[in-house]
Order: structure tokens, then C-alpha cells, then sequence
């Protein structure tokens, strides 16, 4: 039989997620901890691998020394094995929450950090497990710089778990360079820090981001859960990926085009919420809530309106899909309408404020600009230079600038901004 390792990392027990209900046990993430471990036993998974950040700060030593403890020995009562590191923000408490008197079957690699290898035997199949784990809290060079592991048998699986930021030279949380990982022989390289599920390499090596297996907030959407990997031979390793967040975050963009009055877009906004969730259905089975970014879309001539109309949904709605466990709700809703407008080009002629706005939206929409949209940008441009400057941001300017992205993100801004008002003007007009 093939040996299964169970990979995560990112849990960040002391955490909640956003969004949900102040009374929900389920939004904490030790409740995803607990998960992990049921799923792994429930499973006969031979051990688990975790990638650091596991509690997320020292202040949570007190929240985390519970369930972890007790995770712990339910794992060891199974007779299941445990390798991690420590990432950036648990370098400090991981170690003193791993009481290797207690538990035999935890091992934390690469304490201080080092590079070190344990190998796992069961059945008479091996797996080399390397690790190295965060000393402190910044750290600016490539861990993989300082790889030495004299007593790697090539001839068996080498399994590399490690925390941190591939692809980001100036990163202080271990900056990695993804060619370092071609050089070692190692087959599969299963990180942590970034929250996002991400397959960096296919394969020789297998360079993953499982990412965070609890979903904290909308930034964090889609399928999160763990990875399970199954070790066939050296070279054949299956990936799969395990939903088991509680939560789950998706933006859904519903057009209310033709939709003229309150009922009509109530109904509208509701049945294709529940639509979309409908359809993620085989995939919500361990989701408890499914939380929406709301996009309105179309073409609308009373944008005021919509937004007193669909409003409420943020508060109140809350409903449950037939057949799961799954509560919608919505989070945030954003106004992505055009003003319903008979004739633009007609419009665009006038020198009123509307005109003035049709004649910088056509322009905007075919990548070209107006006298009023420059006007506008290099006002935008002096105030974040203003702002740079300010004593008031002076702790702020060592890591960040507030700038303007003047191809992409300011024109989309600002056509949409164009479209808001002229959407309101006119609706002033027909009042
Ligand atoms: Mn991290």
C-alpha cells in the first residue's frame, strides 16, 4: 500500500474569519484544526505535514496549547505522525507548544533555523522528511542558500516542507528563489505563507502551496482545504486537494439590466445567489457558510435607488441551500452600472456636466482620455505625492508608498466613478 501524507499549513489557530457570525464556533479556526485531525484518522493517513503558521501569534499560546495538545494525542493514539515547521509567525510558540517528551510521534524540523532530516518508516516504505524553520520572525535571505543534508538517500522519497516566499526577491519572510529548488533531490516541496492554493511546480520537483486550509477572509476565495498527498514510488506522487474549510468566500457579478423596480431586482440579486451556490453544491459539503461579494452590473437609469433597494441584503439576508448545511450571505456589494443612456454619442456633444461625462466615458471605455480625465488624474497624482511626503505617514513610508497605477487600475476607477454620477444626473433629470 501506498503511503498518504496530509499537507497544510496557514491554519493560524487564534484566528476567525470574517464576515460570520460573532457566535459561530465554526468561523474559529481551531474548529478546522479539529477537522484536520478527524479527517487524518477517519482516513488512516500516515502523517501529517504542517508548513508553518500553524498558531498565529505568540500572544495565542494560551488559545492554541488546547487543541493542539489534544490533537496531538488523538494523533499519537492512532499512531500517527506528525512533521512540521515553524513559519513567521509561530517561530517562537510552535517550539514550546511541541512537547516531544509527551508525544513521540511530533517532530518539528529545523529548529533555529537549520536544515534537518527524520526519516518515516512504516511497512517497510520510507519517506525522507527535510524541513527548516523560522529563527525569528524577518528573515531576507533564501533559506534554500543554506540546504545541507549530508545523509540524503537518493534512492528514497525525499519530502521538503518550509515556509516561505517564493518569487518575492526583497521578501523579509524568507525570500526563495523556485530555481533552488531544482537542484536538490527532493521530489516534492509542499509550502507555507502564502494562503492562496498555487501549483508552482508540476513535478520534478513538485514545488505546492496547499495555502490556508480554513478560508479568513474575502481576499482567501474558492476551494480551501489541505492537500493529500499519495506516495506510489519516488516518481509517482497523486496531489488532491481536500475542502475542508467551514467557510468559503466567491464573488458573483448578477446584471439588473431591465430590472426597473425594488421587487424585480430583490428577486433577481436572491435567485442567482442561490443559483450560484446551487451549482458549487458537490462542492460545499464541509461548508458551513458561503459568503458573497455582490457585483451589480448592467445598465440602470436609478442608481440611487438600487443601492437603498439591494442595501439591506448585507444585513438580513441569510438563507440556506436545500439539501447541505450551507448559509448565503453577502459581505460587500459594489455598483458596476452604466447609466442607461438612449443615445451617448448624441449626449457626448453637449457641454453640460452630463455631456462632459458621456464624452470621458467613451473615451475611457476605447483606452483614450479626455481634458477632464487628466485633469482629474494629475490632481489624484499630486494628493498620493502629498500624502508620501507628510510627516503624519512617516512610520508608514519605509514599506509602503501610496501610488497611483495610472494604465489599469485608476482609469477603471474613474469610468467607473463617470458612470455613477452620470447615472445619478440623469436620474435627477427624469425626477
Ligand atoms: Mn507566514
Amino acid at each position: 500500500m501506498a503511503l498518504t501524507v496530509l499537507a497544510t499549513g496557514d491554519i493560524h489557530i487564534g484566528k476567525k474569519s470574517s464576515n460570520i457570525k460573532d457566535d459561530a464556533v465554526e468561523g474559529a479556526t481551531k474548529y478546522t484544526w479539529d477537522r484536520i485531525v478527524d479527517y487524518v484518522i477517519k482516513n488512516n493517513v500516515d502523517v501529517l505535514a504542517l508548513t508553518g503558521d500553524i498558531v498565529d501569534q505568540d500572544n495565542r499560546y494560551f488559545e492554541a496549547i488546547g487543541p493542539l495538545q489534544s490533537g496531538f494525542e488523538r494523533l499519537k493514539q492512532s499512531n500517527i505522525s506528525v512533521y512540521m515547521v515553524a513559519g513567521n509567525h509561530d517561530f517562537e510558540v510552535l517550539p514550546q507548544l511541541v512537547d516531544s517528551e509527551k508525544h513521540s510521534n511530533i517532530r518539528l524540523l529545523g529548529a533555529n533555523g537549520t536544515w534537518e532530516m527524520d526519516t518515516f518508516s512504516k511497512n517497510g516504505k520510507n519517506i525522507q522528511f527535510i524541513g527548516w524553520s523560522f529563527p525569528k520572525k524577518y528573515v531576507s535571505e533564501d533559506p534554500l542558500l543554506s540546504f545541507k543534508i549530508s545523509e540524503i538517500d537518493p534512492n528514497l522519497t525525499t519530502i521538503g516542507i518550509l515556509h516561505g516566499d517564493v518569487g518575492v526577491d526583497n521578501s523579509n519572510y524568507a525570500p526563495i528563489d523556485i530555481n533552488n529548488f531544482m537542484s536538490h533531490s527532493v521530489q516534492a516541496w509542499i509550502l507555507g505563507h502564502i494562503h492562496k492554493p498555487e501549483i508552482l511546480n508540476k513535478s520534478e520537483p513538485i514545488v505546492y502551496y496547499p495555502g490556508s486550509p480554513h478560508a479568513l477572509s474575502a481576499k482567501e476565495q474558492g476551494i480551501h482545504g489541505p492537500i493529500l498527498l499519495t506516495i506510489n514510488s519516488q516518481t509517482d506522487i497523486e496531489i488532491k486537494q481536500i475542502p475542508l474549510s467551514p467557510v468559503r468566500y466567491e464573488t458573483l457579478s448578477v446584471d439588473i439590466t431591465d430590472k426597473t423596480d425594488e421587487a424585480s431586482v430583490r428577486e433577481t440579486v436572491t435567485s442567482k445567489l442561490y443559483e450560484d451556490a446551487q451549482s458549487k453544491k458537490i462542492e460545499l459539503e464541509n461548508v458551513l457558510f458561503i459568503i458573497y461579494d455582490l457585483i451589480l452590473i448592467g445598465e440602470h437609469s436609478k442608481i440611487k435607488d438600487l443601492e437603498t433597494w439591494v442595501n439591506p441584503i448585507i444585513a438580513d439576508y441569510d438563507q440556506e441551500i436545500e439539501g447541505v448545511a450551507t448559509q448565503i450571505s453577502v459581505r460587500k456589494i459594489e455598483l458596476d452600472v452604466q447609466p442607461k443612456v438612449e443615445n451617448m454619442e448624441e449626449l457626448a456633444k453637449e457641454s453640460s456636466p452630463a455631456g462632459v461625462l458621456a464624452k470621458t466615458i467613451i473615451a475611457l471605455q476605447q483606452g483614450k482620455t479626455t481634458e477632464f480625465a487628466d485633469n482629474l488624474l494629475q490632481e489624484w497624482k499630486s494628493i498620493c505625492n502629498s500624502i508620501n511626503q507628510s510627516g503624519t505617514y512617516h512610520a508608514l513610508r519605509t514599506t509602503e508608498r501610496f501610488e497611483i497605477d495610472e494604465n489599469q487600475d485608476s482609469t477603471q476607477y474613474l469610468l467607473k466613478e463617470c458612470n455613477r454620477i452620470l447615472t445619478e444626473l440623469i436620474g435627477q433629470q427624469n425626477q
